[in-house]
């Protein structure tokens, strides 16, 4: 995103702040427009008299800075605004009781009330009074069922729940109305009072309440791929809220909101720590860090755990050996758990990534992943502590040109025989699809082939193949379609939620993992609209069976208000932008398409291919694919139970959407749809791009349905969206018509007649360059300008006079801040900055983006000139403009 030198409200502040120190304020041309782009700047301040002065500052701060102030700090809060209700919606509530007794003493149950209180405060703008003691009038009651039923034996509550349930009970005690939130445990209350908050908030009556709930897995916790350094490992929202220049952070507010946010989703574990891990912190000297951290969880009942590098008794040259089989090893780990627990008597466990992508494991003596497990287990054990070991263990190094190697049989081929071999307080962490969060894969096989041994399901929150959150991407549509596979086990239904819960083969411990990676940024993920995927994860883990479509909605409704055009709205491209995404990225289960060396952000068709990493398409001139079959191809299908295989194994029974992950076809194969190949890629990008372009319009009709600060966050993010899901296309559109030579019947492909390509422009300064690879640039070329210089691109302006879109496709590196001036004759009609972050230095399909000018008069004849100016090592390179009819 560029910083827009043209925004008139960082003007305004930027005068309102020059009047603080006594001289200017806003002269009231401040829209003046420069063909319809608003235009202010320092220019624009000019002398006021003082009274003026005084009353124009005390207006605008008050209606512009402390609105935004405002936002900001809603945004921490995300979902649990609690806005206020209007009086009608809150009517229905006046007959909750007005205090609210906690029985018990703990952290938890302290939060319990005091959420309470605040979330009624200020949803309802009712003060509960705090009590502690079986109440003597209408009273909210909150606590365990142990208690309850030692102190009020004739109270309306279960006898029994599962772990962390509760049960929500509107009832008579002793001739007063009382509502009963009784807990399984005290994390039970905590979930119960959200929830009860959640229901308030969605206008959900409560009056005959009687309601249980359950988690359907025993563990729900998310992971972190945080640094010591404070960086993230496919972070996208600012650095960590825990580590910063190799210690824990000193302020640790940010992590305690993090717990309240994970709480109220059900969530009770936090990994936080990057997988890539780390031996510091094992380190005898640095446990104390983490027991603050543990400190600021501990009241939303969320448990602090670690991911720890298993070489770390060498690492930390405390022994010469990891050997897991040797007895100084088991002692290490025994003593270094023991030193932990006395510290953080309730710590979670550890989360171990082993023998995979370069980190050490128990391959280096000859060892198996279940030797390595089980020497920590044993450790943890006294302690209830948990060990998660990850399944993604693969070699990176495969021969690309032998066609049965396939990475995605690797953790199915190392785990089974282990099957039953992993102690009962291991939980295998597996990701769920068989090769890496891309945006199709079948559910991996190793679900359906550990019957005894439990197993977690590892989804990814943070967009790393999905977007990286500037791209509009709800996950819980796809993660259903895992959690709801039925690899018919022994030939009965065994979906994948009922296996990670433990109910298929009767495990006690599983559940779910979920790769969060949120940030110091004030939307944690960097935008409003990802944190839909942390809210459905939560959600999902407690309840697997919940749509997406309820969920969305649930999220909608507490993030955005209850505004029906706002909620539908916002519903609606939720519950799309998955398959949107898919679309304009990689369709047909080929996987994401993008530069798997790089970033996992933008196209980069062919870096998957020779290479070791085993991410292969195996796009060629006639056929694209992986052939997994058991007969022709690498014997994947027959990892999955006969009914399964059957799905999977022949062309004609494989669903078209995951055609290309299992088979090798020509691109004439007709799909099941009547398309061929080739033309379904080619209309599938064209699809994508269309819907962004809809969602765009669709947010524009929510202007004034929300705050601004978050209505034009979000409308910046679709623009930029657009203009990506432009490049996608036309990179992987050009791709395979370079590769197959099949032209698209539609004629768009590598046909763009409303472009001006900048290598053919009356270039000053400006040189050609070949992008690399072509097509994540217009006709394989851009143009840059050296350092130093100002350089300038121009044409002469062709077609009938009228109204235009321009659209300017540049790149903005993320090493300087070039900046660039629109001009038609003399008039400059746009300026802006590059100092976007996106994440590269170089010019290609992660740094592709556009400028959009809308409704600018030309005439034939007229000059248009682009002015680019070099900044740092970012050389304002540019690619095309785009000349269009502004839509009717
Ligand atoms: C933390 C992918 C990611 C890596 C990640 C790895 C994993 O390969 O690109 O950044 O490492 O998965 O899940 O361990």
């Amino acid at each position: 995103m560029m910083r827009d030198v043209s925004n008139p409200q960082s003007a305004l502040c930027h005068c309102m702040l020059s009047d603080l120190a006594g001289l200017f304020a806003v002269k009231d041309t401040i829209n003046q427009k420069i063909d319809g782009q608003s235009k202010v700047g320092a220019r624009d301040c000019v002398k006021l008299s003082p009274a003026l002065r005084v009353a124009l500052l005390v207006t605008i701060l008050a209606a512009i800075c402390s609105s935004r102030v405002h936002a900001a700090d809603d945004r921490y809060d995300a979902w649990l605004r609690y806005a206020p209700l209007t009086n009608a919606e809150g009517a229905k509530y006046d007959s909750l009781p007005a205090s609210v007794a906690v029985l018990g003493e703990s952290p938890v149950l302290d939060t319990a009330q005091s959420e309470l209180i605040r979330g009624v405060q200020a949803m309802l703008r009712r003060t509960l009074h705090p009590g502690k003691a079986l109440p003597d009038g209408n009273a909210i009651v909150l606590g365990t069922l142990a208690t309850l039923h030692s102190v009020a034996p004739d109270l309306d509550v279960p006898n029994a729940l599962r772990e962390d349930g509760f049960s929500l009970t509107a009832s008579r005690f002793h001739g007063h109305d009382c509502f009963v939130i009784a807990g399984s445990s005290e994390r039970g209350v905590l979930y119960g009072v959200f929830t009860l908050l959640r229901k308030i908030a969605l206008g959900e009556e409560l009056q005959h309440l009687r309601e249980i709930q359950e988690p359907s897995a025993s563990v729900r916790w998310v992971n972190e791929w945080d640094n010591l350094d404070g960086r993230i490992e496919r972070g996208y929202g600012g650095p960590s809220i825990f580590f910063a220049e190799g210690n824990v952070r000193a302020d640790l507010s940010r992590a305690g909101e993090y717990g309240r946010l994970l709480a109220s989703v059900g969530i009770d574990g936090c990994v936080v720590s990057n997988v890539n891990a780390n031996p510091r912190m094992l380190a005898a000297d640095f446990l104390p860090q983490l027991a603050r951290i543990a400190d600021v969880f501990r009241p939303w009942g969320v448990r602090l755990a670690i991911s720890v590098d298993f070489s770390s008794p060498k690492a930390l040259a405390e022994l010469d050996t990891f050997d897991p089989i040797d007895p100084r090893v088991a002692e290490w780990w025994k003593q270094r758990a023991d030193q932990l627990y006395k510290l953080i008597p309730d710590f979670g466990g550890f989360l171990v990534k082993a023998d995979s992508e370069g980190r050490p494991g128990p391959s280096s003596y000859g060892r198996s992943p279940a030797d390595a497990a089980n020497v920590i287990a044993h450790a943890l054990k006294p302690h209830g502590g948990i060990l998660f070991y990850r399944a993604f263990v693969y070699n990176h190094h495969l021969d690309w040109r032998d066609l049965k190697n396939d990475r995605a049989k690797a953790a199915y081929d190392i785990f089974h025989p282990l099957d039953g071999k992993f102690d009962d307080n291991i939980i295998i962490q597996i990701k769920n699809g068989p090769i890496d969060f891309q945006v199709r894969e079948p559910a991996s096989p190793l679900f359906g082939g550990l019957q005894n041994t439990n197993q977690a399901i590892e989804l990814q929150i943070t967009q790393e193949y999905m977007g990286q959150q500037r791209h509009l991407c709800y996950l819980v549509p796809m993660w259903k379609e895992t959690l709801d596979f039925d690899f018919r086990a022994d030939g009965r239904p065994t979906r994948v939620k009922d296996v990670v819960a433990g109910k298929s083969f009767h495990r006690a411990l599983g559940g779910f993992a979920g790769v969060a990676n949120v940030g110091m940024n004030a939307y944690w993920l960097r935008s409003p609209m990802a944190m839909a995927n942390l809210y459905g994860f939560g959600r999902l883990a407690w309840d697997p069976d919940l749509s997406a479509a309820a969920i969305v909605d649930e999220w909608t409704r507490q993030t955005f208000g209850n505004d029906p055009l706002a909620v539908k709205t916002i519903d609606a491209m939720q519950l799309s932008s998955w398959q949107s995404y898919e679309n304009y990225t990689g369709s047909l289960g080929i996987g994401t398409l993008t530069d798997i060396l790089g970033a996992h952000y933008g196209p980069g068709v062919a870096s998957s291919e020779n290479n070791g990493w085993g991410q292969w398409h195996r796009a060629d001139h006639d056929a694209v694919g992986m052939e997994r079959s058991i007969a022709t191809g690498t014997g994947y299908v027959g990892q999955y139970p006969p009914e399964v295989q059957k799905l999977y194994e022949t062309v004609p029974a494989t669903p078209d959407q995951l055609l290309l992950f299992f088979h090798h076809v020509p691109y004439t194969h007709v799909l099941h749809d009547g398309q061929t190949v080739i033309q379904h890629i080619y209309d599938s990008h064209y699809k994508g791009v269309e819907e962004v372009r809809e969602y765009l319009r669709q947010w524009q009709s929510l202007r004034g349905h929300m705050d601004d600060a978050r209505y034009s966050f979000v409308l910046t993010q679709l623009q930029y969206q657009l203009g990506h899901a432009i490049v996608w296309r036309d990179a992987v559109c050009n791709f395979f018509l370079r590769t197959s030579g099949i032209p698209d019947a539609k004629g768009r492909v590598g046909h763009y007649p409303n472009r001006v390509e900048a290598e053919s422009m009356r270039l000053q300064g400006y040189v050609p360059l070949d992008v690399d690879p072509p097509e994540n640039a217009s006709g394989g070329k851009a143009v840059e300008c050296p350092p130093t210089h100002t350089c300038t691109a121009s044409f002469t302006f062709d077609k009938a006079a009228g109204s235009y879109d321009l659209d300017v496709q540049y790149f903005d590196q993320n090493n300087g801040m070039a900046s660039f001036r629109l001009l038609v004759g003399d008039r400059v009609i746009d300026a802006w900055i590059a100092d976007d972050d996106l994440p590269n230095a170089k010019i290609g399909g992660d740094t592709s983006t556009r400028r959009h000018i809308s409704a600018v008069s030309l005439k034939p004849g007229d000059e248009i000139r682009l002015e680019g100016t070099p900044e740092g090592g970012e050389l304002a390179a540019f690619d095309y403009v785009e000349i269009s009819r502004p839509p009717e």
